[in-house]
């Protein structure tokens, strides 16, 4: 190893234009995870010097430092440049499997952090021990996996809600499923035995600026072991900065919220970070990404035993659970990509056919079924899966033969899952709260999370006669 660093592998940490990176307080020895993460902020980087002065090649294949989102990504339509913030600017990828790079969505809560990959560790914290577990470790000494997952944003839809949310303006395009791959999360929870240390893992990015509360989620031991994967390389490249280079979390099925990028900490626990000792982590797991009725503020809490976020939001609303629903396994939606919306068609061929394009899934269910309606939901008619299936985390393509009489359209498509659960009608009034969903709407929330909704998601179109 030409490894110039002395015995304890240590980062370079080199900042845009977001300031310096708070990975302060991670360093030392403690008895209870949660102590340290208790932080005063600002201490011991002693163990992980941060730099703003250092220099660094970036690692070969890694994206250059300094390109905007509009450059790196110009399939997007971009919301913010600081943070990067964009949506795939039509719904052309939802006509094919894998989503390009360029057309994949980002949303980031903080600077994207310039880091040297060559020099990266996540830090695993499991009872009173802690490790460094460097990306050649990661590379070399456990074997390589790969999933196929759909990543949406919880904010994807958002757009659609009335009355109006503030926030990011997403619409359909924050949603989009590559191949991730990288080592499995739990052959290194289980390389170092650290897997029965506790039931949760808190994994935290190294993007957040000092002061600012750590980008961290909760994930449950049993999904971590499942299926998660701790990603590198994004459809067979470099992992991309935006998206989390060197190192991001892997939650298949589950909202993107939940694949932390950056990856600097995984801490082995008993509960999910609430309460003041973690108040660094709390921030982006008890306060965002909860689905919050009109007039509801959200509560920490320790642990919840259900991840399903459609159950959740019914659990919730039947007042069998005291807690508001986290935003974790996506909930069943399909979305029309071909044709799009407000274009005149002519039929393909003389048997008259207009072949409608689109994918559909539902998080850690498998999607059973998708209709097509061509009278804005009125009548439904099956629609046909085609192409892989890589398992229920990656979306399925589907198609539907249309043979239209000229004239007016209004196309919508509907999934269900393997519960026999279809995507509800339309967002209902706020006043409605979480019951919502059982009379078919989805509910109207104060983030806007969540939006499977068929009707804002459908599309008008104008046949023409092919003569
Ligand atoms: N460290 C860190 N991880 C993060 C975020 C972040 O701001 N910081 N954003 C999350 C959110 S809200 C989403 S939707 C996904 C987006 O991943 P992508 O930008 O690769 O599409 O990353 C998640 N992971
Ligand atoms: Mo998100």
């Amino acid at each position: 190893m030409d490894d110039p660093l002395p015995s304890r592998r240590r980062f370079l940490l080199l900042v845009g234009a977001g300031g310096l990176s708070g990975l302060s307080g991670c360093g030392g020895q403690s008895v209870s995870p949660e102590d340290s993460a208790d932080d005063a902020g600002g201490d011991s980087t002693e163990d992980r010097p941060v730099t703003a002065s250092g220099t660094s090649t970036p690692e070969r294949g890694s994206p250059r430092p300094g390109n905007t989102l509009a450059e790196t990504h110009p399939g997007l339509r971009i919301e913010s440049e600081s943070p990067p913030v964009g949506e795939a600017e039509d719904r052309q990828h939802y006509t094919s499997y894998i989503t390009p790079i360029d057309r994949h969505y980002v949303v980031n809560h903080y600077e994207t952090p310039t880091i040297d990959g060559r020099q990266w560790s996540i830090t695993l914290t499991f009872g009173t021990k802690e490790v460094e577990v460097g990306m050649e470790e990661l590379r070399n000494e456990f074997p390589t996996t790969s999933v196929t997952h759909t990543m949406q944003c919880s904010g994807n839809g958002r757009a659609y809600f009335d009355p109006d949310i503030s926030g990011y303006q997403l619409s359909d395009g924050a949603a989009g499923t590559a191949i991730w791959t990288g080592t499995s999360l739990e052959a290194v929870l289980r390389s170092y035995s650290a897997a029965q240390a506790g039931s949760w893992i808190v994994a935290s990015g190294g993007d957040g600026p000092e002061g600012e509360p750590t980008f961290a989620r909760s994930i449950p031991m049993a999904k971590a072991l499942a299926d998660c994967v701790l990603a590198y390389k994004m459809n067979e490249e470099v992992l991309p900065r935006d998206h989390g280079y060197p190192v991001r979390l892997v939650v298949p099925g589950w909202f993107g919220n939940n694949s932390v990028k950056w990856l600097a900490e995984l801490r082995v626990v008993d509960r999910m970070a609430a309460g003041a000792r973690w108040r660094r982590y709390r921030r982006w797991q008890q306060e965002k990404y909860r689905i919050l009725p009109q007039g509801s503020e959200p509560t920490d809490h320790d642990h919840i035993d259900e991840f399903d976020t459609w159950t959740q939001i019914r659990a919730a609303a039947a007042g069998e659970v005291d807690y508001l629903p986290y935003m974790y396994d996506q909930v069943g939606k399909s979305v029309i990509g071909y044709p799009t919306e407000r274009t005149t068609l002519r039929a393909r061929d003389a048997d008259g056919i207009i072949e409608i394009l689109g994918v559909a899934w539902a998080g850690d269910d498998p999607v059973v079924s998708v209709e097509v309606s061509t009278d804005g939901g009125s009548t439904w008619d099956e629609a046909t899966f085609f192409g892989p299936d890589a398992g229920p985390a990656a979306w399925r393509r589907f198609r539907y033969l249309w043979e239209p009489e000229p004239g007016e359209y209004h196309l919508v498509s509907r999934a269900s899952d393997g519960q026999a659960r279809a995507q509800p009608r339309a967002i209902a009034d706020p006043d409605a709260g979480l019951s919502a969903l059982d009379d078919g709407e989805y509910p109207w929330n104060q983030r806007g999370y969540g939006n499977d909704a068929y009707l804002p998601h459908g599309l008008h179109v104008t046949v023409e006669s092919g003569e």
